[in-house]
């Protein structure tokens, strides 16, 4: 037998040399893992978050960058929203444009003040990473080989592997927050999960440029060549990304190519384009729909992208995934603290009726932006035909203006 130590606070949280027992095992780093752990801390549960890549890269990863109020106020409220405050850039609308114009839809206005705030995924886990290192708690990057084990006893286990060494965790729960390619979900019997799913015919191609950003706010553009973003991450960089092929080549696309094909498809008759700089980074990411349910095994309980996938269109994904944890660990401090269990009971239920909800919106906003090989002309017709309703109908507005800024976390 091993010997069980606590996860209390320990001199190297980055590495646990002997076998543990903690209350919560948490399986990724990503946003999902991170604010979990955070939120559990401030309840005083003990976890350790397991996580395979190494740190730099986590905190590399270029993904998200559009906020919802819920994410913006879960950040501010539970204290880690400093940079935030201070370098997040707040929209309060957004442009979609088709046939040579750009058309505001204003957020405030529609939706009674309330907004989006542009601030990079990979800042929020930096954010994040540091306020879990000044715990003290457990963040261990770097392990491979996980497995569960037990999860249908109140007793589950987690074994890994850290620098070659084989490790056990004896736990209460594990919090699945391993992504779509993590091995939780999959740790799940076939039988005992429905799975729902969209695969689209295209990508997105999309680049990070040293270019203060031409526009204040994100421009959403159908081109008869297909869809085109403009977003940003600070004064000085813009994010655009260009709808491609799943397969495409990225060595196909010289810097120059793709600034060109920016301009065709998001300039306007006004003359106005995104601003080019030097590419600093390209990469193709397909796009899918998906959820698992239900969204608990017994012991485990997945989160985030472990759960569901979002096309990015709707900005989506890395808010659910806070709405998920946000109630998980409401979930488990309740039972932790006063026994109760309904909320975990609950939380499947409760979670996927906000994910679906962000499903049928993103699914609805891809739909309208991109064109599919298989479209005819009548379809982008159709497509002209529903922009203009959406920016010239205030219900429509309204409509895509609630669903993009959130509701507020319950
Ligand atoms: P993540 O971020 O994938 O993190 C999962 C972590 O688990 C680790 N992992 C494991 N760890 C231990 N053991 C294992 N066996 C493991 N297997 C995997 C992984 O290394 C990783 O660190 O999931 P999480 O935390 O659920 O967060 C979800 C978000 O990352 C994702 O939904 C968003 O990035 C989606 N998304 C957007 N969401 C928005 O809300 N707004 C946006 O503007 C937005 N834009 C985007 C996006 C995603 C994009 N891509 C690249 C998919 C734009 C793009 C281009
Ligand atoms: C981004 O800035 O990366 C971004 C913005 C809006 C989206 C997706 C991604 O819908």
């Amino acid at each position: 037998m091993h010997a069980i130590l606590s996860s209390e606070p320990c001199d190297n949280p980055r590495s646990l040399n002997r076998d543990t027992r903690t209350q919560v095992v948490i399986v990724g780093a990503g946003p999902a893992g991170l604010m979990l752990g955070h939120l559990l801390h401030l309840a005083g549960i003990d976890s350790v978050i397991l996580e395979t890549r190494p740190e730099d890269y986590v905190i590399d990863r270029v993904r998200a960058g559009v906020l919802e109020q819920g994410t913006v106020d879960l950040l501010n409220t539970t204290g880690v929203g400093d940079r935030l405050r201070a370098e997040g850039l707040r929209h309060e609308g957004i442009h979609i444009a088709f046939s040579g114009r750009r058309h505001r839809i204003d957020f405030a206005e529609l939706t009674g003040g309330r907004a989006i705030t542009v601030y990079g995924q990979n800042e929020v886990v930096k954010d994040l990473i540091a306020a879990r290192v000044a715990t003290g708690r457990p963040l261990v990057f770097e392990v491979d080989g996980v497995r569960l084990d037990a999860l249908t006893s109140t007793r589950p286990t987690v074994h890994f592997r850290q620098h070659g060494d084989l490790q056990t965790i004896a736990c209460d729960f594990v919090a699945g927050c391993d992504g779509f390619h993590g091995v939780c979900r999959p740790s799940i019997p076939a039988n005992d999960l429905r799975v729902y799913e969209r695969e689209y015919p295209f990508a997105w191609l999309g680049i990070l440029a040293d270019a203060p950003p031409s526009s204040d706010e994100l421009v959403y553009s159908l081109h008869e060549r297909g869809f085109a973003l403009f977003s940003m991450r600070s004064p000085s960089v813009t994010r655009l990304y260009l709808q491609c092929s799943p397969d495409e080549d990225l060595a196909a696309w010289s810097d120059d190519r793709i600034w060109e094909e920016l301009g065709t498809r998001l300039g306007t008759d006004e003359g106005w384009r995104p601003n080019e700089g030097r590419i600093t980074q390209k990469s193709v990411t397909p796009m899918r729909s998906f959820v698992a349910e239900p969204m608990r095994y017994w012991r485990l309980f997945l989160a985030g992208d472990a759960a569901h996938i979002v096309p990015p269109t709707g900005a989506k994904g890395l808010n659910l995934a806070m709405s998920d944890v946000s109630r998980l660990a409401d979930a488990l401090a309740r039972f932790f603290q006063a026994g109760d269990s309904s909320r975990l009971d609950s939380y499947s239920d409760s979670a996927l009726r906000r994910a679906w909800r962000a499903q049928r919106f993103s699914w609805w906003m891809t739909s309208m932006l991109h064109r599919s090989l298989e479209d005819t002309a009548f379809d982008y017709k159709r497509q002209l035909a529903e922009l203009d309703y959406v920016v010239s109908s205030r219900a429509a507005m309204t409509s895509l203006a609630e669903n993009y800024v959130g509701q507020p976390f319950d």
